[in-house]
């Protein structure tokens, strides 16, 4: 078997805390490297003054650990500027928070080659490159240039946008030439793959085989969905004894006889979490008896707060939710817990299972982990109902959700009061069906599927 090197922006820790600690990507992506051996390549997280050196090594069994420190200047440029201010909100549809600038796109294409470089010297001619997220749009290109002839696959963790919207980010057709010189390129749905297969016809006059090969730039690579799955059996065990934990149990005491919604998302303005709790205090409007009976807890972990978009979106989420609070609460009642922090994967799992209603409504994702790990959380016996947006990718396998349009508020509130009072036996149909699907399509499922498409792709080396 040909060794493995993962290049992401973010590399797991080398030392693995309590088993279910980590998000499962990190978990299918590190079983893997240790199955096959190889290296996991990427950002150290460290902000440096001074200019790169070479990567830090760090050997744990078959894996090697490679990481490289970044410049202030690259940091800003590439990772704050044209990663997250460009990229990021582009592909979620936000093109009024979008911003272009020839600064941000030389520093993108900067750090793209200095990690091209870096990871070169590295590079054994048998290995099979596996490349995660839109970090790292040009990589394969620059590495192709520089000699690499490995096969290299790219998947994509966020939506690839509509035709229309990519033109109009300025380097559209330099970003998608380079992501051609990828042997295989994975996305996250049929959807996003269309829009991408849309592109190449249209905009670049490529030709699309019936096997999903394409043919464009003068280069052939092939183009398929792959939706990313979680560790179901260990998030479902997890939840089990999560149950009984304390924190869960005084979660329970604090709530009395009232019915907990859930929403947990990363501070995020594609989370849809604005417009969430507007519809959630459209619900209370609506459906007045559901006041003084049911909570709804927010968790946000914090996210990328030195980007301006999202100190403004929290300030507003906050105003939102406060003046929820502030119409309906009552002296023995909070109708919004609004938590920004984090919690560790186990609790949250506990807090899912003892949820009503699981509440996750993006305005765009490219597939939405935590709408699985809900489902995955509940026990058959009495399970939650998941509300889910239209926009999340999950939804194209979650079919037993109750689906909504996030930006539909009224709509949205209509599908919490019948998530509220939907029969046990109409619930469990719905989890069965989820819960079969996810246990299916796990995360290792994804992972092999994705690899062996990519060892059987690309030109005969
Ligand atoms: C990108 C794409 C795609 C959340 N709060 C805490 C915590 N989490 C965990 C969740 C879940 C993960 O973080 C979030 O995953 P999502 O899929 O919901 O969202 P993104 O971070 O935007 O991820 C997305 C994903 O990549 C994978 O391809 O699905 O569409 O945007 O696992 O449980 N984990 C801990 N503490 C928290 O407070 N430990």
């Amino acid at each position: 078997m040909s060794r493995l090197v993962v290049v992401s922006n973010r590399v797991a820790a080398v030392k693995q805390s309590r088993p279910g600690a980590e998000g499962g990507l990190a978990v299918a992506v590190r079983a893997a490297l240790r199955a096959r051996g190889g290296i996991w390549f990427g950002w150290s997280g460290k902000v440096l003054e001074r200019d790169y050196g070479q990567p830090t090594l760090t050997q744990a069994g078959k894996i090697t650990y490679a990481t490289i420190d970044m410049t202030q200047r690259d940091y800003d440029e590439y990772y704050v500027g044209f990663a997250n201010s460009t990229l990021w909100p582009l592909f979620h549809y936000r093109l009024d928070l979008a911003e272009f600038a020839q600064r941000t796109w030389a520093g993108y294409q900067r750090v793209n080659t200095l990690f091209a470089h870096r990871l070169q010297p590295m590079l054994e001619d048998t290995d099979v490159v596996w490349v995660h997220d839109y970090h790292f749009l040009l990589l394969a290109e620059i590495l192709r240039s520089a000699g690499c002839k490995q096969k290299m696959g790219f998947f994509l963790h966020i939506p690839w946008p509509s035709l229309e919207v990519l033109l109009a980010l300025p380097q559209h057709r330099e970003i998608v030439k380079a992501l051609c010189a990828y042997d295989l390129l994975g996305f996250q749905t049929v959807d996003h793959l269309h829009c991408f297969q849309d592109y190449i016809r249209r905009e670049a006059g490529g030709e699309i085989g019936d096997d999903g090969t394409i043919k464009v730039f003068g280069r052939a690579l092939k183009a398929q969905a792959f939706p990313i799955g979680i560790d179901t059996e260990m998030f479902a065990q997890m939840a089990v004894e999560s149950e009984d934990s304390k924190q869960v149990h005084r979660l329970l005491e604090s709530l009395g006889k009232r019915d907990l919604m859930i929403g947990v998302d990363r501070l995020d303005y594609s989370k849809g979490l604005i417009k969430r709790v507007e519809a959630f205090e459209h619900l209370l409007a609506a459906y007045p008896d559901n006041r003084g009976k049911v909570v709804f807890l927010q968790i946000n972990p914090p996210s990328r707060s030195d980007v301006a978009d999202y100190i403004d979106m929290k300030r507003e989420l906050e105003a939102t939710a406060g003046h929820v609070n502030g119409t309906f609460a009552e002296y023995d009642w909070m109708p919004i817990r609004y938590l920004n922090k984090s919690f560790s994967r186990r609790v949250l799992s506990g807090f899912f299972r003892v949820s009503r209603v699981g509440l996750v409504t993006p305005l765009r994702d490219g597939m939405n982990l935590v709408a699985k790990e809900f489902v995955a959380a509940q026990s058959e016996k009495d399970p939650g109902v998941l509300v889910l947006s239209r926009f999340a990718g999950a939804a194209r396998e979650l079919d037993g959700a109750l689906i909504v349009n996030p930006y539909d508020v009224e709509g949205v509130a209509e599908r919490m009061q019948e998530a509220l009072t939907m029969p046990l036996g109409a619930r469990q149909e719905r989890w069965r069906s989820m819960y079969k699907s996810i246990a299916e399509n796990d995360v290792t499922a994804w992972r092999e599927n994705f690899l062996q498409t990519l060892q059987k792709s690309g030109r005969t080396r």
